[in-house]
């Protein structure tokens, strides 16, 4: 009787979740052109599976998994050009950035000359397009966020960022792949800058380091912007964006040994992550994604995101809009605010930069099918737009 009453009981609660489920909106509808998310590849899912009890944040009771982000961390390092690299695996950029922060200071006394005095406030230099994280990390390690003026590439200015460090400048933030625009940052010249100054250096890649590795490797010309840099210290990297894992799953590389941890007795030693209870799903996730697809795998991804990028920005040059060149596989362009509003109110999910221009991210799961019917829908609109004007004319 209880074995029937909990099988009822069980199927009426997933029903209940699969209606809640059919109010999202699914990747695979083709409707999503602004997410840096996608469809994860099946075998990650599956690999999440096989780990579902298991907590990262326990090293006694996760020996595999432990290995397994090891494992990980070494393969990504291999294609952001450092050999012996340590990290974690995050549940995010957002994370990763604020690790990279949390390391920032943990190890302030060594770069940063010893400089600062002892109870000023830390302050760390990020390009004024940087994610908005970075303003969490304000709120919550209570330092001053400097904003450094970005040039007309949507690049941080070098001069800008020279002139906002002082005794307590921290860390130096630099961005590759810019979540509005998907600029790269001169991270050469930020290096520099921060070698010269003995501040540390972080990379925020969470977007584009899965991507630039592999238009190197197509012969794109895009600028450099990994440990192959002398001074730059940590990288942030996403497997849950072009990574193509299960969300949750970002990544922080450092160059040396991290600084940060706290001690706890009951679990053996210290804890050096940031979360306490960490799931290893989204580790077992990024490690199948890793071996699935190889390095040819994200070649093969990234080439067809940027054929598709570069079909949809032809199709809008041949109505007349104007573009912005792409760097990556994120698309920004001008459109009348009447035709932007109309698009979303017929469902397709784009979204609009700080300075007004559309903003399009063409993520593997986009299609040129997809991007034709977007296409057709702007020309409708625009053509609908100038009967109306004519009739207005008209009646003048
Ligand atoms: N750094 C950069 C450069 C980013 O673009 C993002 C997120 C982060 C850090 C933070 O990463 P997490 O969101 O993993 O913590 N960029 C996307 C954005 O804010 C995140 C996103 C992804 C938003 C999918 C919506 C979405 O559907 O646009």
């Amino acid at each position: 009787m209880k074995i029937e009453a909990d099988k009822i009981k069980r199927r009426e609660i997933l029903t209940e979740l699969r209606n809640f489920h059919k109010k999202d909106i699914l990747f695979s509808g083709g409707k999503v052109l602004s997410s840096m998310c996608t469809k994860p590849l099946k075998i990650a899912e599956e690999a999440q599976k096989i780990f579902k009890e298991t907590n990262l944040g326990d090293k006694r009771i996760s020996e595999g998994a432990t290995e397994i982000e090891k494992i990980c961390i070494r393969q990504v390092g291999k294609f952001l050009n450092l050999h012996n690299p340590y990290g974690f695996i995050t549940s995010g950029g957002t994370e990763s950035n604020i690790l990279a922060i949390m390391e920032a200071r943990a190890g302030r006394t060594e770069k940063n000359n010893g400089r600062m005095a002892e109870n000023a406030k830390e302050e760390i230099i990020v390009p004024e397009t940087c994610h908005f994280s970075f303003d969490k990390i304000s709120f919550l390690m209570g330092i001053d966020v400097r904003k450094a003026s970005a040039d007309k590439n949507f690049c941080v200015d070098l001069d800008a960022v020279k002139g906002l460090i002082n005794k307590n400048t921290i860390a130096v933030v630099g961005i590759a792949g810019n979540t509005e625009y998907g600029s790269v940052d001169d991270i050469e010249g930020l290096a520099q800058i921060c070698r010269a100054e003995k501040i540390y250096l972080h990379v925020d890649a969470a977007f584009g380091g899965f991507v630039i590795p592999f238009l190197k490797k197509l012969k794109y010309n895009v600028r450099n912007f990994d440990f192959g840099i002398e001074g730059v210290d940590s990288i942030a990297i996403d497997p849950h964006k072009m990574g193509m894992n299960i969300i949750p799953s970002g990544m922080i590389l450092f160059r040396k040994e991290p600084k940060f941890s706290v001690g706890v007795s009951y679990l053996g030693g210290k804890h050096e992550r940031l979360l306490g209870t960490s799931p290893a799903g989204p580790a077992a996730g990024c490690y199948a994604c890793l071996k699935f697809l190889g390095e040819d795998g994200y070649i093969k991804i990234v080439k067809e995101c940027m054929e598709n990028t570069k079909y949809l920005s032809e199709g809008l040059k041949n109505q007349g809009t104007q573009i912005l060149n792409p760097v990556m596989n994120i698309l920004n362009f001008n459109i009348r605010k009447e035709i932007y509003n109309r698009l979303v109110e017929t469902g397709w999910i784009i979204s609009k930069t700080s300075t007004g221009y559309a903003r399009i991210v063409i993520m593997p799961h986009t299609k040129k099918a997809h991007i034709k019917k977007f296409l057709n829908d702007i020309k409708q609109l625009m053509e609908n737009a100038k009967n109306k004007k004519r009739v207005v004319d008209l009646s003048d």
